[in-house]
């Protein structure tokens, strides 16, 4: 299948997954640090103290980036190296350090493309309530404010959020991210925050970085009844509601999806719900991270109760997630008809597979890598033939990093990471992705 000429390729990874020095040059605590220094958090004990070691190496990881030919860069920018308590003070050093990586990219012809917040919340902000106090909202805006003053003469494609679900679900609904809070009201308020903030940030950023590409990233995961019956029907549509409609309506309609907002009920007592209308602010763009679909059931015996299966002989990734390019497919037709935004991106797709033995010849050998992402491709693809505006599709990731909760153990590089020696080496899906973009053709 082949790619219009003018398509981005790109990688991409996050600051906390892969920088390390989580206390040099001034850095603050943030949230994930907190979180994986407390024990039974995350697999393994692992923390992201030393992490990929990017900090120090980039230089090393651009060259990589060099010679597989890749467009562009999505890389985050750490809150707490830029303003080690959240607000206030800037921490020079830290910008300096996200200064010397957007040089290095363009001096390789490789453009930078930043996401303002990829989940290392500041800890003394979070000390304060996070995500939860109405406060957050100016606290993030004026940190952005910061960040694209500063780079935003060179950076010109800006995500303010990256997976707003994932800040306020998984890290204060189950907990299973910083700050691991379990609580739906506080999981409640956090997202609306979250999309208050986007709304307030997408003109700063504008103003700061003229010319820039601006948007945000949103994980849809389609949600699909697991047989026809109708109840299972009427749970797939709450479950699109809550993985789903409660971030894009917003964004893109500026309201919350109303069967949803009944659903919840008092959960959402005290929140100012027409304020979302702020939310649905004019993007250049759509990010989408893409890695899954949902099969919802009932649960027997819990009326009104939803969980996801997986099909019969599904084929999956380490992660248990179903490799099911389709929904890629699905999911990019469906955002393009439900939304008007002008332009979509990937900006993540990826697998996590086992380790292989040792590398041969100087690769590792990852079959399962490269077939998955031949099938993801060929899905974006096909969305491309069928009308979607995609312009771009960045694999996650470039380096083996730690995987939030599952620490270390969970793989997703194209390019294998040594953790004890910080070895970098080529697995084939790397030279598979050199050839798609080569060739412009998966
Ligand atoms: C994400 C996460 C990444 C994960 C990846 C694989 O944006 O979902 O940003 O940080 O590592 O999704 O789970």
């Amino acid at each position: 299948m082949n790619f219009p000429k003018d398509f981005v390729w790109g990688v991409a990874a996050s600051s906390y997954q892969i920088e390390g020095a989580a206390r040099e040059d001034g850095r603050g605590e943030c949230t994930w640090t907190r979180f994986s220094h407390t024990p039974g958090k995350v697999k393994d004990g692992d923390t992201g103290d030393v992490a990929c070691d990017h900090y120090h190496r980039y230089p090393e990881d651009i060259a990589l980036m060099r010679d597989l030919g890749v467009h562009s860069y999505r890389f985050s920018v750490s809150w707490p190296r830029i303003l080690p308590t959240g607000r206030g003070m800037v921490n020079e050093a830290g910008l300096d350090f996200y200064s010397r990586v957007v040089d290095a990219l363009l001096a390789e012809g490789i453009q930078p493309a930043a996401t303002l917040y990829h989940w290392d919340f500041p800890q003394a902000l979070e000390d304060q309530g996070g995500w939860t106090n109405p406060d957050s909202v100016k606290w993030f805006v004026d940190y952005a404010d910061v960040v694209t003053r500063a780079l935003g003469d060179r950076v010109k494609f800006w995500v303010d959020f990256n997976e707003p679900w994932c800040s306020s679900m998984l890290g204060y609904l189950f907990g299973q991210h910083a700050p691991g809070v379990q609580d739906a009201v506080k999981a409640y308020r956090a997202a609306h925050h979250l999309m208050l903030a986007h709304g307030a940030v997408v003109p700063v950023i504008r103003q700061n970085s003229p010319g820039a590409q601006v948007g945000i990233t949103l994980n849809p995961v389609p949600q699909l009844p697991a047989t026809s019956s109708p109840e299972d029907i009427r749970l797939a549509w709450q479950a699109d509601g809550f993985a789903n409609r409660w971030f894009f309506d917003p964004v893109f309609k500026g309201s919350y999806p109303m069967d949803m907002v009944k659903l919840l009920g008092e959960t959402l007592d005290g929140l100012d719900l027409d304020a979302v209308q702020s939310a649905a602010v004019p993007t250049d763009f759509l990010g989408i991270n893409y890695y899954m679909r949902w099969l919802i059931e009932a649960i027997p015996g819990r009326p009104g109760e939803w969980g996801s299966t997986l099909p019969e002989g599904a084929e999956l990734t380490a992660m248990g997630w179903e490799v099911y390019p389709q929904g890629l497919t699905d999911m990019l037709v469906r955002v393009h008809r439900e939304t008007s935004v002008p332009a979509i991106y990937v900006t993540e797709c990826g697998a996590a597979y086992p380790e292989a033995a040792a590398p041969v010849n100087g690769i590792y050998e990852d079959p399962k890598r490269v077939a998955f992402l031949k099938g993801y491709l060929n899905g974006a693809a096909l969305a491309i033939q069928q009308g979607v505006p995609l312009k771009g599709f960045y694999v996650w990731s470039l380096l083996d990093n730690f995987e939030w909760a599952h620490g270390y153990e969970k793989r997703f590089g194209i390019v294998h990471v040594d953790f004890a020696t910080q070895k970098r080496t080529l697995k084939r899906s790397a030279l598979y992705f050199k050839d798609v973009i080569r060739n412009g053709a998966a």
